[in-house]
């Protein structure tokens, strides 16, 4: 097929912001450097395959409202392989350098595992043409445990081992083709590993078997010379009641278990930390203080309900809180901003994709130049430094000391009479510092 179903919409570049193009960066201007880099090599901008190709704009409540060709008929090997043609193509057309995929987008449907598998690898070596035809290279893969409705009681946390062993061929061919393909990285989103409920749960028993399954995707990873990061996503609910990943914090947890937290980090989704009741900047900030910041889902929920909406980012003030902790972790090193993002079900044109990841891009991008901003002036930065300064002098040190015993600071604080100053947190003078970029 030499003409795909973007051919009619324009190639996407940085115009400034005075233009009036609508299909046109305002921000997002990759070769400009900020603190030293390439705007396009901090991003590292991802389409995902799944929202913007494979969905068809259906809700729980209606049919899909996409005319793509693709869902036209059957996902055969001929759908798949439009489909996977027009995604490169517009992915180029952006001019973002990464997608993202999951086995079960860029394939046929496959019922039995020999023909899952044929289906998959014929994919496999489709998406290696296209990569180098296009330009584009692949951020990270995944493998899709959780729409089969073998799944319906999770994969790696099934109560049966036989489908757990369908998982494990499943990640074994994925890992093996991300790491084909080039990926930077490669997924684990536990979309079904937790419980519906507690009544007829195992916790210890699943919580194990998740434990060595990721002990043995890791052990595969290395058997194999993969060098890209494993990346686990939180989430606390949905399509499960409970989710085992909830969090930054419990995944970290669950790594330091099960031995595995100089392995693996996570892949956090700004939604996915809404639906914790966490601002997506703590878990930013979590992730960085653990040492486990691996990659970002660039998607918003939406404040007034409380499920995943995957909406595209377009809040400057979130973003700029967001980029905020992500330049004070250093930025990415195999990660990326990768955009889990749908289109509204009304948004039936084939432009309106191209303008949600428009005005993602620019919005992300505009969060960054406000951080760079707001480091440059240093204001905030002396402010935290000077709030925790009694931290570097004697009783900070002494508190710290290998030999010093609680009854050591107790005794410290009865001998010098201690009577603390208390010193204002300034939280509205932060906050009128953000708000002045
Ligand atoms: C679901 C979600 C997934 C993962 C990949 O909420 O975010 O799409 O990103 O499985
Ligand atoms: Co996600």
């Amino acid at each position: 097929m030499s003409t795909t179903f973007f051919d009619d919409l324009p190639s996407i570049r940085f115009e400034g912001t005075d233009s009036e193009n609508d299909l046109a960066y305002r921000w997002y201007d990759k070769d400009r450097l900020v603190m030293g880099k390439r705007m396009e090599d901090h991003l590292r901008f991802a389409v995902c395959m799944w929202h913007t190709f494979c969905w068809p704009g259906s809700d729980v409540f209606g049919a899909g409202t996409f005319d793509r060709p693709w869902h036209a008929g059957a996902n055969d090997a001929a759908a798949a392989r439009t489909k996977r043609e027009a995604a490169l193509a517009f992915v180029e057309k952006l001019d973002l350098p990464f997608y993202c995929f999951h086995d079960v987008d860029v394939m046929a449907d496959a019922e039995t595992i020999g023909d899952f598998r044929a289906s998959f690898a014929e994919a496999v070596d489709h998406l290696e043409e296209l990569q180098g035809q296009h330009g584009r290279r692949l951020l990270w893969g995944t493998a899709n445990l959780f729409s089969h409705p073998r799944y319906m009681a999770g994969g790696a946390t099934n109560p049966d081992p036989e489908v757990y062993a369908w998982a494990a061929s499943q990640v074994r061919d994925c890992l093996e083709a991300t790491h084909r393909l080039g990926g930077q990285n490669y997924v684990l989103w536990g979309g079904r590993e937790g419980y519906e409920t507690i009544l007829n749960t195992e916790i210890g028993t699943e919580m194990d078997n998740f434990g060595r399954f990721l002990n043995l995707v890791v052990d595969h990873k290395h058997r194999i010379g993969f060098d890209g990061a494993i990346l686990i996503e939180p989430k606390p609910h949905e399509p499960t009641k409970h989710q085992y990943d909830f969090d930054t914090q419990s995944v970290y947890a669950f790594l330091k278990r099960y031995g595995l937290e100089d392995e693996v980090k996570v892949n956090i989704e700004a939604n996915h930390a809404t639906l914790a009741g966490h601002a997506f900047e703590h878990e930013l900030a979590m992730a960085r203080t653990l040492g486990i910041l691996g990659s970002v889902d660039a998607n918003r929920g939406d404040p007034q309900n409380g499920w995943d909406t995957d909406q595209f980012p377009n809040s400057v003030e979130e973003w700029t809180l967001a980029m905020l902790e992500w330049l004070r972790a250093g930025g990415f090193t195999t990660g990326g901003f990768n955009f889990d993002a749908k289109v509204r079900r009304q948004s039936i044109d084939p432009q309106d994709l191209m303008l949600g990841h428009i005005g993602g891009v620019d919005t992300i991008a505009r969060g960054l130049l406000n951080a760079e901003k707001l480091l440059s002036d240093g204001k905030l930065e002396a402010f935290r430094e000077e709030r925790y300064a009694g931290w570097q002098d004697d009783l900070g040190q002494m508190i710290h000391a290998p030999d010093t015993s609680l009854a050591d600071i107790a005794d410290h604080a009865v001998k010098a009479d201690l009577a603390p100053q208390r010193k204002s947190g300034r939280q509205e003078w932060c906050e009128n510092i953000v708000n002045r970029v």
